[in-house]
């Protein structure tokens, strides 16, 4: 086991993002080779006039970029040609409509064989609707006695291969589904907690334990709270989580709850003071809709459900008062840091004057029992 937990960690520790075959590509300059592109986008467009003399290679012009609409149709025009002689072999261009770093069969655009001088081709394509917005890449190969369909990621002697930028709008926005890394974690702010998320959009993998996209959940310092169990049964996928400090030791990791088939269960006993994000992905490449349940063992703390105590004015400018309180209280920032402490009265005003803008955590204690509540400051 302690074998395994330190390959997991071993996996944890080395954080990469999906990125783009680079080393294909022709190692001749000489023939074959792609003449001009043409692409009117929205409010960008491609235009290549010329392109000899050649280069080997994947040809990075990503500089030159479209923007296109989901769900729209649009053409790309393509003169597969040469810098040198005439010699048969095909064309493609792909989309990587979906942003994962890949160029898949389902997001080619269009194809060509033949032998220059050719015709320009027109490849009609629709933009997928449901996209998520943000920039992305075209690729289009040109490979000299290649046949459809071409591998985009080949490496071959003659042809070209060439990148440009494409810019989707109209699909969905990410900005609003926080949770893609640790620094953009959701925050659990008391216990028993609840969310349902979807990691198939929006989300990209942060870890490597699988593929899958992650969402992180960050749990603040809290002393006391016994073990805390995090649980996906319910959810729609094969799942994948576990709990891990900001510096990648893993607490806790499930595959399989043999509860609930394929979906996974964790439980661990954070600490005083430590931060510690909860991760959720799927087993491989999966994702899908899934459901969290966070739950502590210790009772108290589902008292928050009645959220006996409330803090106000929240958001807050100078000062707060916490309803029916009286006892000890943490205030934490995002990062898990105390940033005030002190023991209050009941209805005794405190001073939040000295703390930036932001959102935070007040940890209450008061006869053995904890809660968390979470506090704006403007
Ligand atoms: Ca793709
Ligand atoms: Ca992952
Ligand atoms: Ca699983």
């Amino acid at each position: 086991m302690r074998q395994l937990l330190a390959l997991v960690l071993g996996f944890f520790s080395t954080l990469s993002n999906a990125q783009y075959c680079t080393s294909g590509g022709p190692s001749s300059t000489a023939d074959s080779n792609i003449e001009s592109v043409s692409l009117v986008g929205d409010a960008s467009s491609i235009v290549l006039s010329s392109n000899c003399p050649a280069q080997t290679g994947i040809q990075n012009l990503t500089s030159l970029s479209a923007s296109l609409a989901a769900g729209s149709n649009y053409t790309f025009d393509v003169t597969f040609g040469t810098c040198g002689g005439n010699y048969a072999g095909a064309g493609e261009a792909w989309i990587d409509f979906n942003g994962d770093g890949n160029f898949d069969p389902s997001e080619s655009i269009g194809t060509w064989s033949g032998t220059p001088p050719a015709a320009v081709v027109n490849m009609n394509f629709n933009v997928p609707a449901g996209l998520t917005n943000g920039n992305t890449r075209m690729r289009v190969s040109q490979q000299e006695a290649g046949s459809i369909p071409l591998d985009p990621c080949a490496a071959f002697q003659w042809g070209n291969v060439i990148d440009f930028g494409i810019t989707l709008t109209g699909g969905i926005d990410c900005s609003a589904y926080i949770g893609d890394d640790m620094a953009d974690a959701v925050q659990i702010s008391s216990l028993p907690f609840i969310d349902t998320n979807d990691n198939s959009f929006c989300y990209s993998n942060k870890n490597l334990v699988y593929s899958s996209p992650d969402i992180f959940y960050r749990i603040l310092p809290i002393s006391n709270v016994g073990s805390v169990t995090a649980t996906l049964c319910g959810s729609s996928y094969d799942t994948f989580i576990s709990a891990i400090k900001p510096d990648g030791t893993v607490l806790a990791f499930n595959d399989d709850d043999v509860n609930c088939g394929n979906q996974s269960t964790i439980t661990f006993t954070p600490t005083a003071n430590d931060t510690i994000f909860i991760v959720v992905e799927g087993w491989g490449n999966a994702s899908g809709q899934f459901i969290l349940n966070v739950t502590s063992s210790l009772v108290g703390l589902n008292e928050l459900k009645a959220d006996p105590f409330v803090v106000f004015p929240n958001p807050a400018k100078n000062e707060i008062r916490i309803d029916h309180f009286s006892g000890n209280i943490g205030v934490y920032d995002f990062l898990g840091k105390k940033v005030l402490s002190k023991q209050v009265n009941t209805n005794e005003t405190i001073d939040v004057s000295d703390l930036k803008s932001g959102t935070y955590t007040i940890q209450l204690q008061r006869e053995g029992n904890h809660y968390v509540k979470k506090l704006i400051v403007q």
